[in-house]
């Protein structure tokens, strides 16, 4: 939001399940977080990071013809680095955080019955596997160019950007950890300095009202090369494609391409909403 200077409206919803005002607008989506334009909810930040893309161009987050490259990227830091660091910071952290917290993300990220003290005695190899990582991000800010891609920041600043605010503020080490990567950490402040645009809260039943006083704003648009052979129309589930025990979205097909796949839904609460996700990460159950 910052990248892009936007005025944005904030809704805070409830750290675990239930999550009542927002199961009504994804149809079992949990995660946080997710957008709302009126009565088209886009979920997961890959998919929040395309469509506000595709409304608001400029400033790109692809500055210096560097398409596709960041997208690449958080195939990596959303993925097996953001892994790693949960398994570390769970674990440090499994004695200090409320009990309920500390079971819904460890089965929701590193899978049901994981037991957090074992997982522990794993630490100093944990520690050794996002150094090195952290290293390659301090490495490529070391160049001298004040972000990832180069003069201007990027998807891929968004991206780590996170990772390094989750270590600093969720783990007792983190600082003293970050402390090692100066030119990180150098760029950790100008990506701070960004900041989040103009937000306003506003309490979660407005979001409600706001889908129902709203259509959904895509028209049907399917790709009849996919390889999955999908109809427009057809009723059919999302899910992430990980083992954490996320709910299915089902609902009709509505958008099929190679980055999305949207569904329409109906609910007593919001009336039609199209509930977005991002292709890669995601998997589609087919009854
Ligand atoms: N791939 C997703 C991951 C989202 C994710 O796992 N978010 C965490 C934020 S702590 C979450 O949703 N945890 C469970 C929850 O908030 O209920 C994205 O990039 O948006």
């Amino acid at each position: 939001m910052g990248f892009k200077n936007l005025d944005w409206r904030s809704v805070e919803i409830p750290r675990i399940p239930p999550k009542p005002d927002l199961m009504p607008l994804t149809g079992g989506y949990r995660r946080t977080p997710v957008m709302q334009f009126g009565a088209d909810i886009f979920c997961d930040s890959q998919g929040i990071m395309r469509e506000l893309e595709r409304r608001y161009p400029e400033p790109t987050f692809f500055p210096g013809d560097t398409d596709g490259l960041g997208w690449g990227i958080s195939r990596w830091t959303d993925g097996p680095l953001f892994t790693t660091m949960i398994k570390l910071v769970l674990s440090a952290t499994a004695d200090s955080i409320p009990e309920d917290f500390a079971r819904d993300r460890s089965r929701l990220y590193l899978g049901e019955n994981v037991d957090l003290h074992a997982v522990a005695r794993d630490i100093p190899h944990l520690i050794s596997q996002v150094r090195a990582q952290f290293s390659w991000i301090n490495q490529r800010l070391e160049t001298g160019r004040p972000f990832i891609l180069g003069d201007k920041p990027g998807l891929p600043d968004a991206f780590c950007y996170y990772l390094v605010w989750f270590l600093r503020g969720r783990w007792r080490g983190g600082p003293g950890f970050l402390s090692e990567f100066p030119a990180l950490e150098a760029w950790e402040i100008r990506v701070r300095d960004i900041g989040h645009g103009s937000s306003t809260g506003m309490p979660s039943t407005e979001a409600l009202e706001i889908a129902k006083d709203a259509s959904p704003e895509f028209q049907q648009d399917i790709d009849s090369t996919d390889p999955l052979g999908l109809s427009g129309g057809q009723l059919v589930g999302v899910t992430p494609d990980e083992d954490g025990g996320d709910p299915v979205v089902s609902g009709s097909l509505h958008i099929l391409n190679r980055d999305s796949i949207a569904v329409l839904r109906e609910d007593p609460q919001v009336g039609q909403v199209c509930v977005h996700f991002p292709r890669v990460g995601y998997r589609i159950l087919v009854s």
